[in-house]
């Protein structure tokens, strides 16, 4: 196992549309425990690949608190959405910035397991937040792509000096 390194906005590398898996073998899987890992020790509830420079339609969710509910998403797909909701989100690849963002309040998905079978989800609450926000992630969208440009200036530059702070 192993603890992947986060790509950190604004890295255009984020902006990247992911592939298709054609194929879920144990290189996925491998991919796929090394994303959990790094999800759980950041720790946060979602990882997309797109964020850990791999530019893959995969990702991984764990909204419970003891993490040992983990959910995998391959090449996922909405297949439904309804209803609209403000809620506040963060993001590993925006670190310190919550804003709130406006999505559907429940979303049918359907998408691949880590053996390769498929499955539907419908998802409302939490869920349904993080399910959107990490396919977001595959489309080469972050969530601070939903603000206000005012907004998006101003953390791009907070996270620049930051960036210069550490370095
Ligand atoms: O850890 C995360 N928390 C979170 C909170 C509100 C809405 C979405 C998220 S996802 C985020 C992890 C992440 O960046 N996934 O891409
Ligand atoms: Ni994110």
């Amino acid at each position: 196992m192993a603890i992947l390194k986060i790509l950190q906005y604004p890295d255009e590398r984020l902006h990247k549309t992911a592939k298709k898996v054609e194929q879920v073998t144990d290189d996925t899987r491998r991919l796929i425990r090394d994303m959990a890992e790094t999800m759980y020790a950041a720790p946060g509830v979602g990882l997309a690949a797109t964020q850990v420079d791999v530019h893959l339609r995969l990702f991984v969710a764990d909204i419970s608190e003891t993490h040992d509910q983990l959910r995998v998403f391959i090449n996922p797909e909405i297949l439904a959405s309804d209803g609209d909701e403000e809620s506040e989100e963060g993001c590993l690849s925006v670190p310190g910035v919550y804003e709130k963002v406006c999505r559907a309040e429940k979303v049918t998905v359907r998408a691949l397991d880590e053996n390769g079978r498929p499955f539907t989800l419908d998802a409302d609450g939490f869920l349904a937040v993080c399910i959107q926000h990490e396919i977001d992630h595959l489309r080469g969208k972050v969530f601070v792509e939903y603000l206000s440009q005012l907004k998006q200036t101003r953390i791009r530059a907070k996270l620049k000096k930051r960036m210069r702070e550490i370095l």
